[in-house]
């Protein structure tokens, strides 16, 4: 049996990988860094370089394996991560970096129905992130999944930008987008365009997919990273919206006819030396089924809107959230949700 299937962000979860902190790693500074993810005045980041601290690493791995065990006890299979080092260089001909982490297998990997797809991310240091994943994607491949990868992009100094008011980091020379630029509704996937995606990585995505997908681009979202911390598709007509990022103008067209849920502030769980998110990581959930979600058990807010809309929520905890830059959603990358191909704009 074709053990990855997949097609929306809320199907009943049957089997799902979680990422791991082990291994995480600072990388070497670079001009892609500089421009998506850190200010330039940010001078202290050359002494992050290397291992994160040893505190954050061992209780997110306690918090990331009692999350595993929680959704063990509900009957869905999960999957870990082998060891992999991080902190290892390697190269193109152009340029030379270490690695950053297994903590997001959303970040690499895109699923859709039964494909898997390595995507061309937008950061050197996350070149080869999906190879942390090898053994799992060996497996799933022979199980039957179609698994395929993104032209490798140059990430040459010309793709980045320092982007000034408004203007993107990123810059369209090439097909470039991290997974989690990616949500999917069916035969509807919202694409963000932002500082880990844009237009020609759109274009890829909607060539390989083809004519029974539609990739909506997201423009003006906001000019950071991933959409899962923006947007959440909670059920079939359902989603949960960021208020500072989502507005009438740049709404994406089909969740415009959508229920929509305007998530409260978030609880900022704060972070130790340099956050990889927002406070908005708060609402990064995910979906067990159409009416249960992982909720990080601070944000009691979004909790009890969540339940008046008849979602039942399960909440865990994930301390070092904002340090590792990534939530419920981010750490977890469904490979088989039950549910078929279905059209919900
Ligand atoms: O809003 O800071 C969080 C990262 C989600 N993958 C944010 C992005």
């Amino acid at each position: 049996m074709g053990l990855v299937k997949s097609w929306n962000e809320w199907d009943p979860l049957e089997e799902v990988i979680i990422g791991t902190a082990l291994d995480a790693n600072v990388p070497r500074p670079d001009i892609g860094q500089d421009c998506i993810e850190f200010s330039s005045n940010d001078l202290d980041r050359v002494n992050r370089v290397g291992a994160f601290p040893y505190e954050v690493i061992e209780e997110t791995e306690e918090d990331l394996s009692l999350f595993a065990d929680t959704l063990r006890t509900l009957g869905i299979i999960v999957r870990r991560p082998a060891p992999f080092l991080h902190e290892r260089c390697f190269a193109t001909q152009e340029w030379e970096t270490t690695g950053f982490y297994s903590y997001c297998p959303r970040d690499s990997v895109l699923v859709v129905g039964d494909r898997l797809i390595e995507t061309p991310m937008a950061l050197r240091c996350r070149y080869y992130e999906a190879t942390a994943y090898r053994e799992l994607l060996q497996e799933y491949f022979a199980s039957g999944a179609r698994w395929l990868s993104a032209p490798k992009p140059l990430l040459l100094d010309d793709l980045y930008c320092a982007s000034e008011a408004g203007q993107l980091p990123l810059k369209n020379l090439e097909p470039i987008f991290d997974a989690a630029n990616v949500l999917r509704a069916g035969r509807d996937l919202l694409f963000q365009i932002s500082s880990t995606g844009n237009e020609l990585g759109r274009q890829w995505l909607s060539s390989i997919l083809g004519d029974d997908f539609r990739v909506h681009p997201c423009h003006n979202l906001y000019n950071s990273i991933h959409i899962d911390s923006t947007v959440a598709l909670l059920r079939p007509g359902l989603a949960l919206l960021n208020p500072e990022r989502v507005n009438d103008s740049n709404m994406p067209g089909f969740i415009k006819r959508w229920d929509r849920i305007w998530c409260p502030p978030c609880v900022d769980i704060g972070y130790t030396r340099h956050a990889y998110s927002s406070v908005w990581v708060g609402m990064n959930v995910l979906s067990i089924n159409p009416n249960l979600a992982v909720v990080e058990s601070r944000q009691l807010e979004l909790i009890r809107i969540l339940e008046r809309h008849k979602i039942d929520v399960l909440p865990l905890t994930l301390r070092h959230a904002r340090t590792l830059g990534g939530g419920f959603h981010c750490t977890t990358l469904d490979i088989r949700r039950s549910g078929c191909l279905e059209d919900y704009s």
